[in-house]
């Protein structure tokens, strides 16, 4: 049994003397989620709030709408004994019920864990065991994969999990101990656990990308997102007016809060969420909803850029393009603004908290080269040298670790206190693991990383984690994967396998395969896995990963320098 109310096992607080000043300070105002939504009822009850082709079809709720059904849900929920305080895995696809799930939860006091509609099996599990989940809300057959079962197999497994809760798909076979989403809609209570919630508590736990095996679990409170959200509605310049396209997952950060949907319930503007992020599909709803900003990762900012030379589509409406996830080349930059007609905003972010806009007013040099400036001023960046132990700040313009903390900046991450000693420094700072330098007006670029990590198009992938998977097949003695300079993606991930000797190696396919069929998010499944007869030697030997993947990386990038 897991406590009924605020969830604060595992949870580092930011220090009573940080919380008071960002109260002082007028960041934490005290707002909750069910309150985020009460306020936009109230001042927007009638206009639209969600666009969406939902697992039930074409689908548009007002923000009254929204409520009711989030509040009918709730209570639905409650009924079936999701209490204040349990974890359940929200994993969806864009559809309007992703956000009625997710504000039935807050009203519910209970914490949504964010998984993304490419999660598999293997992460799924993970999450639902370290949350400890009583739930998993879900669709059913979606981007040809049957989540439902697999949720169910899951629920089979962990012992946490008593539900299952479906999305409904018309047409689609229920299976044994389907719940479906609209079966638990009640006629909405006026008063639920979460309304009163404290705003100073974890109000649900966002992924991480990953470093070392699977992803990190990160709280975040009422008060330190919200102020994220707010703060970055206005520096993005949302109001009733705007119309945001979610292209990429909707419980992506980027998606959720830079500003994203959230962004708009503070402004009461109307969040059109697309099915697929393909330029035909969004470039359709941007001009049949007259679309004035959306967020994409840079290969699909690419993919947009050449798609709008031969569209017929009017895009006239679209006013800002946000691109972050991973770098936007200068190159790329350049290209778009006259091709789609928008402002370009670069936006570097990451759940943990951090995040930075270029400013729309900003002259296009800045906006072309640089990833921007924080929200906050109180954000404290520090660039360090990494390969000092003591840490100290590298000269004013060079390059070095970027080291974060403040008022919306988790100081640890759920229930994990070892890997939290060497996240983040004694005194609170998260070690983004990211390589920047700092310009004179204080806007950042970033130039890469120093954690083991591979940003693929946007996409995290922790070597770690896929390691283990390829070191799980009997044939394979040890794996490295490292990341590859790709045109389109930024990077690709290219495994190095030593096989067990004397045996017929296993091919590459066969691996890929094998990594596949555990169960795991397509975009982890190598791009390239390569059998060698063992790995080269290092100076440090096998000891050292790190050393490790750099030697081949280097060899791979030799390689394909004396092949060009
Ligand atoms: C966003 O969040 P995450 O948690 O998926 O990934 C964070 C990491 C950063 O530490 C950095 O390594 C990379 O993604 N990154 C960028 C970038 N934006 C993120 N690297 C270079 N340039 C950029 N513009 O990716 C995220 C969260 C909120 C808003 C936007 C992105």
């Amino acid at each position: 049994m897991t406590a009924v109310g605020p969830v604060t096992d595992g949870v580092v607080p930011y220090p009573a003397e940080a919380a008071e000043r960002y109260r002082a300070a007028g960041y934490w105002t005290g707002q909750t989620f069910p309150a985020l939504l009460d306020a936009a009822v109230a001042d927007h009850g009638g206009r639209t709030a969600v666009v969406g082709t939902g697992p039930s079809g074409g689908e548009r709720w007002t923000y009254a709408e929204l409520d009711a059904r989030a509040r009918g849900l709730a209570a639905g929920l409650a009924e079936i004994g999701v209490a204040p305080g349990d974890r359940v895995v929200v994993w969806l696809p864009n559809v309007p019920e992703y956000l009625e799930a997710v504000f039935a939860l807050f009203r519910l006091g209970a914490l949504p864990v964010f998984a993304l509609p490419a999660h598999r099996e293997s992460e799924i599990r993970y999450f639902a065991e370290h949350a400890e989940a009583v739930a998993i809300v879900t669709v059913g057959r979606h981007d040809r994969f049957d989540h439902a079962a697999a949720a169910h197999a899951i629920a089979a497994e962990v012992p946490s999990v008593r539900h299952v809760v479906v999305a409904d798909v018309p047409g689609a076979e229920p299976v044994a101990g389907w719940l479906s989403l609209s079966s638990l809609r009640r006629t909405p209570p006026d008063t639920l656990p979460g309304d009163d919630a404290d705003p100073s508590s974890v109000a649900f736990l966002q992924l991480s990308g990953g470093t070392t095996g699977l992803s990190k679990l990160i709280p975040r409170t009422h008060d330190d997102y919200l102020y994220s959200v707010r703060a970055s509605a206005e520096i993005c310049g949302l109001t009733a007016e705007t119309v945001y396209l979610a292209a990429l997952p909707a419980s992506h950060n980027f998606t959720m809060s830079s500003p994203g949907l959230l962004g708009v319930v503070h402004a009461g503007g109307t969040a059109v969420l697309a099915p697929s992020p393909d330029a035909d599909t969004c470039f359709g709803l941007v001009e049949s909803e007259r679309v004035t900003i959306a967020a994409v990762v840079p290969p699909l900012a690419a993919a947009w850029v050449q798609a709008a030379g031969r569209t017929q589509r009017d895009l006239s409406s679209l006013q800002v393009l946000q691109v972050g996830g991973a770098k936007c080349a200068p190159e790329l930059a350049r290209r778009i603004m006259p091709a789609l007609g928008a402002r370009l905003q670069q936006v570097f972010g990451m759940a943990e908290g951090l995040v930075n806009y270029t400013r729309l007013d900003d002259p296009d040099d800045v906006v072309l080269n640089t990833q921007g400036r924080p929200i906050s001023p109180d954000d404290e960046l520090r660039v360090v040298d990494p390969d000092d132990p003591d840490e100290p700040e590298v000269a004013p313009g060079e390059v070095g670790a970027l080291l974060t903390r403040g008022p919306y900046t988790i100081r640890g991450y759920y229930r994990a206190d070892e890997h939290n000693a060497t996240a983040f420094t004694a005194d609170g700072f998260y070690r983004t693991g990211d390589l920047v330098r700092l310009t004179e007006r204080g806007d950042v670029v970033v130039s890469g990383r120093v954690k083991e990590q591979i940003n693929r198009g946007g996409e995290k992938i922790a070597a770690e984690e896929v390691e283990n998977h390829l070191l799980a097949h009997p044939d394979v003695v040890d794996a490295a994967i490292v990341g590859v300079p790709d045109d389109f993606l930024g990077e690709r991930t290219h495994a190095f396998v030593v096989a067990v000797p004397d045996r017929d190696p296993p091919g590459s396919a066969a691996l890929r395969r094998f990594v596949r069929e555990r169960g795991v998010a397509a975009y982890k499944v190598p791009d390239v896995v390569e059998v060698v007869a063992s790995f080269p030697a290092t100076g440090v030997g096998k000891t050292s990963r790190r050393a490790l993947r750099a030697a081949l990386a280097a060899h791979l990038r030799e390689e394909s320098g004396e092949e060009s």
